[in-house]
Formats: C-alpha cells, sequence, structure tokens
C-alpha cells in the first residue's frame, strides 16, 4: 500500500535532516509521527519513527546524567526577555553585543570570530533585555546546538549587512535557516500549520551598518522583509540608532514593566517587574509572592487614566508602568 506522505510529514522530514543536535531530532521525529498519514501502508515506517525516537531519548537522557554540558544552553536570568542573534558572518552581530551592553565580545573584520553563545543584558530604558550572541551560520554550516538556542529564545534578531556586497544573498541565507526549522511559516501557508506551530519564534530582522549602506540597499531589504518579518537599522556609529534597536525589541517581546509599592511607602520607580502583555494582578503575586499568592485580597494602582490609588481585582489586566501595591489577607 503506497505511503501517500503529507506536506506535513515532508516538513517534518526536512527538519529532521536538517537537525544538528539530539534534542532537535527528537523534536522532528516527534512532528513526524504526529503527521505520518495512520494506515496499513505505513506500520513499518511508524514502528521505525517509534524505535529511533527511543533510541535518541535513551541517548539524550544518558548524556545528562552523565553531565553532558549543552554549551549553547543559556540560562535566561531575570531579564525582560532573551534575543538570540542569527546572521551571515561578519554582519555586525558581535558588534551590538559589545555597543548595547558590557558584555566582553570579539569583534573583528573576519569572518567567525564568534565561537560559542555570549549574553549580555542591554537596557531598553529601566527594562533589562538579554541579548545572546552567536556564532554566524552558513548555508554549509550551523554550529550543533545553536538551534537549540533559538528554539529557546523569546526573539530571534535576525542581522543583515547593509555593507554586504549582495544583501539579497544574506537575506536568502538567514530565510531558509528560519523556514527550514519551521522558526517562521513556509513561503505559501496553506498546508495545516498547528502542529508546528509551537515551533515559530518572533523575529526581528536587524539591518546593521547603516553608515556603509550603499543608497537603495536599504529599500531593497525593506521590499524582501515586508510579508515575513518586521525591521529596523542601525550601526553602531549612531548611538540613536541602537537605543531604538532596543526599543523595537521591545515592542515585539510583548512584556509590560511593573513597578511594586509597599503601602504607606513611596512607590521604587526601577527595577520593575517584567511580565507578558496581558498578564493579571494576581500574576503579578505570583511573580512577587509565589506562596502567597493565593491570599491576595486586592490591588491599588497608579498609573495612566487611573485615580491615583483606585483597587482593582485580582484579574485586572495590568498596563505598561503601572504602579501597585499587592494587599493580601
Ligand atoms: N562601519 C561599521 N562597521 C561595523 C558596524 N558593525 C560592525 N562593524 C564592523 O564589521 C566587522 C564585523 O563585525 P562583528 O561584530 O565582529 O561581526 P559578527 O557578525 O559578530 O562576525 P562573526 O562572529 O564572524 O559572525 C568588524 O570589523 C566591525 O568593526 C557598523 O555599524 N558600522
Ligand atoms: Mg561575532
Amino acid at each position: 500500500m503506497p505511503a501517500n506522505l503529507t506536506p506535513e510529514y515532508k516538513r517534518a522530514e526536512e527538519m529532521f535532516r536538517q537537525a544538528g543536535s539530539t534534542e532537535e531530532k527528537i523534536t522532528a521525529l516527534e512532528l513526524m509521527l504526529q503527521t505520518i498519514p495512520k494506515h496499513k501502508g505505513t506500520d513499518h515506517m511508524q514502528a521505525d519513527l517509534k524505535r529511533r525516537l527511543s533510541k535518541l531519548k535513551t541517548e539524550s537522557a544518558s548524556k545528562k546524567k552523565s553531565g553532558g554540558k549543552d554549551l549553547f544552553h543559556v540560562p535566561r536570568g531575570t531579564s525582560g526577555g532573551q534575543v538570540c542573534m542569527l546572521g551571515t558572518p561578519n554582519s555586525g552581530k558581535s558588534s551590538i553585543l559589545a555597543y548595547t551592553t558590557h558584555a566582553h565580545v570579539q569583534v573583528a573584520d573576519y569572518p567567525f570570530s564568534t565561537i560559542g553563545p555570549v549574553p549580555g543584558i542591554m537596557m531598553h530604558e529601566d527594562v533589562p533585555i538579554q541579548l545572546v550572541d552567536m556564532p554566524p551560520i552558513t548555508p554549509e554550516h550551523v554550529e550543533p546546538g545553536q538551534i537549540g538556542a533559538y528554539r529557546q529564545c523569546d526573539l530571534i534578531l535576525v542581522n543583515l549587512d547593509l555593507s554586504a556586497v549582495d544583501v539579497t544573498e544574506e537575506w536568502e541565507v538567514c530565510l531558509d535557516f528560519l523556514r527550514q526549522r519551521n522558526f517562521i511559516l513556509p513561503e505559501n501557508p496553506k498546508q495545516d500549520e498547528d502542529v508546528f506551530k509551537h515551533l515559530l519564534r518572533p523575529c526581528l530582522a536587524a539591518c546593521t551598518k547603516t553608515d556603509l549602506a550603499r543608497p537603495g540597499d536599504y529599500e531593497v531589504m525593506q521590499e524582501l522583509c515586508a510579508d515575513t518579518m518586521p525591521m529596523t537599522r542601525c550601526s553602531i556609529h549612531e548611538p540613536e540608532s541602537l537605543k531604538q534597536l532596543a526599543f523595537d525589541i521591545f515592542k515585539i517581546l510583548d512584556i509590560v514593566r511593573i513597578y511594586s509599592k509597599l503601602p504607606g511607602k513611596e512607590a521604587e520607580l526601577k527595577d520593575p517587574f517584567t511580565l507578558p502583555c496581558g498578564s493579571t494582578v494576581f500574576d503579578l503575586a505570583l511573580k512577587v509572592h509565589r506562596e502567597l499568592a493565593e491570599n491576595l485580597k486586592f490591588a491599588r494602582i497608579w498609573g495612566e487614566g487611573k485615580y491615583p490609588g483606585q483597587q482593582v481585582p485580582r484579574d485586572y489586566i495590568l498596563q505598561d508602568k503601572d504602579v501597585i501595591e499587592l494587599h493580601f489577607h
């Protein structure tokens, strides 16, 4: 009986082919099992997939047990979000990190100067955002394990060098990388996307080295990115553009910052808590006092468009820069 494999299955199979690490192979095999047509003609294939999956899971578990370290696992810390950089060699990734954080990175005018992830904290006003530098990608090479870092992050910052000889080519390399691994939707998303949905990641294209750009190249990039992801531009020689970059990242991270206030005390408008947009007062209480959250009675709020100290219920949806005073039973 013919297997009649679906486009979704083939997409998962392509993901397996591109997988560099065991974890990535496991994700792809699980998707292949999920999308393979279930009938007599695929019985053998299904059994084979299950066998391979179980072997890889055992492998992965024993690697973890023996203390095998994943070089590309970057702990998140307490920042408002984790942003991983993606780009072809020399596209200016490390320079952005060097100019927007206190991290020490190697910046060089030769390719492949970065060989592992380097995190740093970039501030958007008072919101810390973790920016992670990455080795470059090429059509031929991606560091094994690197994909795992992109899977875990909140935003992929796609660096596109405006001084490159062919700006279209570097865009194609990044686009292929993102599509083949299902970080973004395929070109004509008409297949059932639901099984791949959890793999999608928000992306922001950052055109770098604008001070070296040839006339017209930024517009070419704008046209290329238009239907795929939002775009911004920057240069390490234009500090305002780096501030704008931090702002654009903050917008896409879709978070709100909340200042907490103790009853009877002035609010300290620094070190805000950050929560996903749409979070409630109760979510904040969980973040502040996990054990006490259930005892939350109400909150008082100071913010735009509110009476100072107005009382709000637990399910009030927080707005950026709200000042909140939590009251417990
Ligand atoms: N004029 C100009 N030069 C830049 C800018 N950003 C980076 N560069 C230069 O471009 C070269 C490459 O920069 P890196 O930041 O090392 O590039 P990278 O993407 O980290 O490179 P790999 O780690 O090899 O992938 C260096 O010589 C930088 O000084 C910029 O905005 N303007
Ligand atoms: Mg680098």
